[in-house]
C-alpha cells in the first residue's frame, strides 16, 4: 500500500475519535456559511527542526499532527487529493520558507507578499464541464511553527463581486484569460481561453483568480481585471488570521481566496511550519487518477 493510501486509511480511524469528541460538531455548517472555518488540533509536542532546506518531513516525524489534520479533513466531510507535478506526489504539503526560494511566489516563498489567490487554477472549477482533474474545493492548513506578524488572509469572492456591474461580471465570464500554473508546479505552463468566473446552478460564482498568474487575452479585458485586482487588495476585505500552534484553517478554495503577507525567514530550524492537504467535496472518477495505484493523486493534463 502507498503511503497516502496508509496515511488514509489512518485518517478515516482517527476522524471517528475525532466525531465521538464533540469539539468539531459545527465546523462543517460554519464552512459552509462563511466560507471558512477555524479550529484546533492536537500537534506533536516533540517536532522536528522546521525543514528549510528540503520542504520535507516524513509523517512518522509528525504522526500525531499528520494524522489529526487527515482526519479533521474527513470529518468536514472532504476527499484529500494531491496533484500531479506539486509536492512529489504527496497529500502533506509543509509550507515553510525554503532556504534559497524567499523571492517565489508559493508556499515555500517568504519574503514578498503571496497576494489573493486560489490554489491550482488552472484547473476544472466545480460546474465546469471538461476533461480537466477538479481544482481543490478547500485547503487546509495546520499551524506547527509561527513567526510574528505573518498572516494567512481569507477574502470573500462575493465581497469582491460586490464592488463590480453586472456588465464587468458578464466580461469576467467569457473565456478570455490566460492562467499560468503556479510557481509550486514542476513544469511551468499556461492555459489560454479560460473564465475567471463560473456561475452554478445555484446561482453562486466561483473563480479561478490568481494575483500573480492571471492576464487577460485582450484590452478590452485588461480594466476589469485591473478593477478585481484592486479590489481583492482592499484590507478591509481582508479576514486576517495569525494562526496560533494548533490552529487549522479550512476554507472554501473557489467561493474565497487567500494570501500570505511577506516575512524574514530565521532559517535556524524554528521558522512557520505550516502543514496543506487539499479536499474535494467528492471523491472524484477513476479516470482523474494518475495510476490506479493511488485513489489521491489526480492528474493535471491541460
Ligand atoms: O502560508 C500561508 O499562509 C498560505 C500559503 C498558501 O497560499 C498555500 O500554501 O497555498
Ligand atoms: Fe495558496
Amino acid at each position: 500500500m502507498n503511503t497516502n493510501s496508509e496515511l488514509y486509511l489512518k485518517a478515516i480511524q482517527r476522524m471517528n475519535e475525532l466525531r465521538f469528541s464533540g469539539e468539531y460538531h459545527e465546523d462543517r455548517e460554519v464552512l459552509a456559511n462563511k466560507g471558512f472555518v477555524v479550529s484546533e488540533l492536537k500537534i506533536d509536542s516533540n517536532l522536528p527542526l522546521t525543514p528549510i532546506r528540503t520542504g520535507f518531513t516524513k509523517n512518522s516525524e509528525i504522526p500525531e499532527s499528520a494524522i489529526n489534520l487527515l482526519g479533521y479533513v474527513c470529518l468536514l466531510g472532504m476527499y484529500p487529493v494531491v496533484y500531479q507535478g506539486e509536492n512529489d506526489g504527496r497529500l502533506i504539503r509543509h509550507v515553510v520558507p525554503r532556504v534559497g526560494l524567499e523571492t517565489q511566489i508559493s508556499s515555500y516563498g517568504s519574503s514578498l507578499d503571496f497576494y489573493p489567490h486560489v490554489d491550482n487554477p488552472d484547473l476544472r472549477l466545480r460546474g465546469e464541464v471538461d476533461f480537466r482533474s477538479p481544482v481543490p474545493d478547500t485547503l487546509s492548513l495546520l499551524c506547527l511553527r509561527q513567526q510574528d506578524n505573518v498572516a494567512t488572509s481569507i477574502l470573500k469572492l462575493d465581497d469582491i463581486l460586490d464592488e463590480l456591474s453586472e456588465e464587468e461580471i458578464k466580461l469576467l465570464e467569457e473565456a478570455e484569460f490566460t492562467v499560468n500554473r503556479p510557481a509550486s508546479f514542476e513544469k511551468q505552463e499556461s492555459i489560454d481561453k479560460l473564465p475567471l468566473l463560473f456561475k452554478g446552478d445555484d446561482g453562486l460564482y466561483v473563480s479561478r483568480f490568481d494575483y500573480h498568474n492571471v492576464r487577460a487575452s485582450s484590452p478590452k479585458y485588461d480594466s476589469v481585471l485591473e478593477k478585481f485586482k484592486r479590489a481583492s487588495l482592499d484590507p478591509k476585505k481582508w479576514v486576517s488570521l495569525y494562526l496560533k500552534l494548533g490552529q487549522v484553517v479550512t476554507f472554501d478554495n473557489q467561493r474565497t481566496l487567500h494570501t500570505r503577507n511577506g516575512f524574514k525567514p530565521k532559517f535556524d530550524g524554528n521558522d512557520r511550519w505550516l502543514l496543506r492537504v487539499f479536499g474535494l467535496f467528492e471523491k472524484c472518477h477513476d479516470k482523474y487518477f494518475l495510476d490506479t495505484s493511488c485513489k489521491h493523486h489526480l492528474h493535471t493534463k491541460i
